[in-house]
């Protein structure tokens, strides 16, 4: 039998240091059963900005990841608020905004179309103590759009997964599960104090001709939404809730 190889002092130093480093990242990695998959495990680690109480039983999945609004931005969002406010937020995913409006708003309708989102923003809505503010509805937000009243109508639809960055500038076309024109007037239909949440690399003129399809035009505000001084997202009011 060939004798056992012995490393010289040098790689011993180098591979005690290699175990080290990976000790550190099995320790930074989602522990089992958080159902991380790699692709958003970029998101896990900013978990708590996402939700703060994330380690009281936040439920989350795939699409929850990366489309759920920071907590900080949510909370800011929502401070548009006027007294007695109903908010009907179009598009819940896993409750990000509706919280944040349960929390200073009079009353959320919160809808999505998926039923397993409905389930987690509930679940994650009762930790924040909010659940009773809020009725959870399950459906496509177009067709349940004309039947709605609220006060404010709150819009962060799908932008087609993380890659609406790659390109340069994002259109209102490209919005899902219909173009940003569109689901525009569905709001329009209910009040005219429309908040939506869109990429940063929103075309800005699209965004501004929104106002013009009311006559005479709706009062608009643009905010770049920053998170540790990185922009995460644009919020775009309309009607009275934009500042002038
Ligand atoms: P991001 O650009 O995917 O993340 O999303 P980040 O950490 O800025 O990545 P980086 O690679 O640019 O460093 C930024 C924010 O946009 C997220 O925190 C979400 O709030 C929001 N967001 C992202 N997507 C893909 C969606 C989406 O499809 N719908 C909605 N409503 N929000 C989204
Ligand atoms: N603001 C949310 C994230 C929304 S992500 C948060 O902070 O958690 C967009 C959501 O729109 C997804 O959960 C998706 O299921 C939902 N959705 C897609 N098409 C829809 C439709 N036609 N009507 C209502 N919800 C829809």
């Amino acid at each position: 039998m060939a004798p056992k190889r012995r490393r010289s002092r040098k790689r011993r130093k180098l591979f005690k240091r290699r175990v080290k480093v990976k000790a550190v990242r099995v320790a930074e990695e989602p522990g089992d059963g958080e159902g991380v998959s790699p692709m958003v495990e970029k998101y896990w680690l900013q978990r708590f900005n996402l939700f703060s109480k994330y380690d009281e039983g936040i439920k989350m999945d795939e699409e929850g990841w990366f489309s759920v609004t920071p907590e900080e931005i949510a909370a800011r969002q929502a401070d548009r608020c006027f007294g007695g406010a109903v908010v009907i937020d179009g598009f819940t995913g896993v409750g990000g905004n509706a919280i944040q409006f349960a929390a200073k708003c009079n009353h959320v309708i919160a809808i999505d179309i998926d039923p397993k989102k409905i389930e987690m923003a509930r679940n994650n809505a009762r930790i924040y103590g909010v659940e009773e503010y809020i009725d959870f509805l399950t459906g496509d937000f177009f067709q349940l759009a004309p039947f709605l009243k609220g006060d404010i109508v709150f819009l962060s639809p799908p932008w087609g997964g993380p890659t609406y960055k790659l390109r340069s500038t994002y259109t209102l076309e490209l919005l899902k599960p219909k173009d940003g024109y569109s689901l525009f007037q569905a709001a329009q239909n209910i009040t005219p104090n429309i908040m939506m949440y869109l990429p940063r690399n929103v075309d800005l003129l699209q965004v501004e001709q929104l106002s013009w399809l009311s006559s005479p035009p709706l009062q608009i505000q643009i905010e770049e939404n920053t998170l540790h001084g990185y922009v995460k997202g644009i919020t775009v009011y309309f009607g009275d809730i934009a500042s002038p």
